[in-house]
């Protein structure tokens, strides 16, 4: 459940009243990896030059033929949904316990509505994670925590999300090659050999979407129908997770199949993703608009509540080590007559602005050539 205190509803449902229809349908662009594996050479050339168009188009696609084990997705979506309907006090203390040895200001562990530390606010519960050098889940665990007071279902969770990962950061990895391909980079791994670091910035986030609240009294709690009264009643939108852009280099999102996703386009306007829980979903970073000197897109996105029906996604964020420092690839500079779009900058630069704007802001403006 979402809790809300006093006049935080009405900032979560503003964007509804300003816009209660859902957008067009995205057209997505579908990039299949098993023909990358499988299909030679030329195979493998059309696929990386799929992936760079996408890249440069939306700066979002979806990939599916990746290997990932379609029983673990469904065990993860299973344990995420099992973790989100435990009791708000125990969601807290599971993570409180892992939270603790983070650094002041930590944005990991569990959180309600609350997004980042900037005032943002959305329809949304979730659970940021560390990604270790191995691959694993950080902020779940303690040193030590076999014996620790996780409740068992957060302590499988943790299990399978740290299966998860090693899948996802493999397949993130993949896609990450076949750009360089694409792009005629002779450094092959240049991006990511960032996310493999071995002190690679990466994490996962579980999100879960509540359904909307519902008007009709008799079935809803009465904050639940003073939301849905306040989001402008029955149909209207709430905002699940706010405008923004990732920081990172490339997000890996899977969810069920409730609606929400929406990317904004070239122009402008907004487009609805179709859910599709058999692919995953990938996002152009921040970072990666850097290196690749603005010709990929990190893409616009945002979350809007209007189903009845819960959202669960998890997000892989592949991110470089906090010391690398990003810079326009000399290639890509020549290639785009010489003009260099972004100074440089380490990533730990990067991150310590990103985390003090609010999410819709734009980021990169901040380190732009004149
Ligand atoms: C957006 C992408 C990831 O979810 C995230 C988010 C982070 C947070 O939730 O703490 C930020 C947001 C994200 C960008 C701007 C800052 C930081 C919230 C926020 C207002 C984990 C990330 O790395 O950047």
């Amino acid at each position: 459940m979402v809790v809300l205190a006093k006049g935080e509803l009405e900032q979560i449902a503003l964007p509804a009243a300003v816009q209660k229809a859902p957008p067009p349908l995205a057209d997505v662009p579908e990039v299949d990896l098993a023909a990358a594996a499988g299909g030679g050479v030329r195979g493998r050339e059309a696929v990386a030059r799929a992936v760079v168009a996408a890249c440069e188009g939306h700066g979002f696609f979806k990939v599916t033929g990746e290997g990932v084990p379609t029983e673990l997705l469904a065990r993860v979506e299973d344990a995420a949904e099992a973790f989100f309907a435990l009791p708000q006090l125990e969601k807290e203390a599971a993570t409180t316990v892992a939270a603790a040895p983070a650094a002041p200001g930590s944005p990991f562990g569990y959180a309600s509505k609350r997004i980042g530390s900037n005032g943002d606010l959305g329809w949304v519960e979730y659970l940021l994670l560390g990604v270790t050098a191995a691959g694993t889940t950080a902020a779940l665990s303690v040193p030590g925590d076999e014996a620790s007071s996780l409740p068992p279902v957060s302590c499988s969770l943790r299990d399978l999300l740290d299966e998860y990962v090693v899948s996802v950061r493999a397949m993130a990895c993949e896609v990450l090659g076949l750009m360089a391909e694409g792009l005629g980079l002779e450094e092959k791994d240049v991006f990511a050999r960032l996310v493999l670091d071995k002190e690679s910035d990466s994490m996962l986030r579980v999100n879960h979407y509540p359904p909307r609240p519902e008007l009709k009294q008799s079935a809803a709690s009465a904050p639940a129908a003073a939301a849905a009264a306040a989001a402008g009643g029955h149909g209207s939108r709430l905002t699940g997770f706010g405008e923004h852009t990732d920081p990172q280099i490339i997000s890996v999102l899977r969810s069920n199949d409730t609606s929400g996703l929406e990317i904004s386009l070239r122009d402008g306007s907004w487009a609805a993703v179709p859910p599709d829980r058999n692919s995953f979903f990938v996002n152009v970073g921040d970072a990666l608009q850097v290196l690749t000197n603005g010709r990929f897109r990190s893409v616009r996105h945002r979350v809007m509540v209007s189903s009845l029906r819960p959202r669960v996604s998890v997000i892989f964020f592949g991110g470089p080590p906090p010391q690398e420092r990003l810079a326009p690839l000399p290639s890509l500079v020549a290639e785009d007559g010489g003009r260099r779009r972004y100074r440089d900058f380490t990533w730990r630069e990067y991150k310590s602005w990103a985390y003090r704007t609010k999410l819709a802001e734009n980021r990169l403006c901040h380190f732009e050539t004149a």
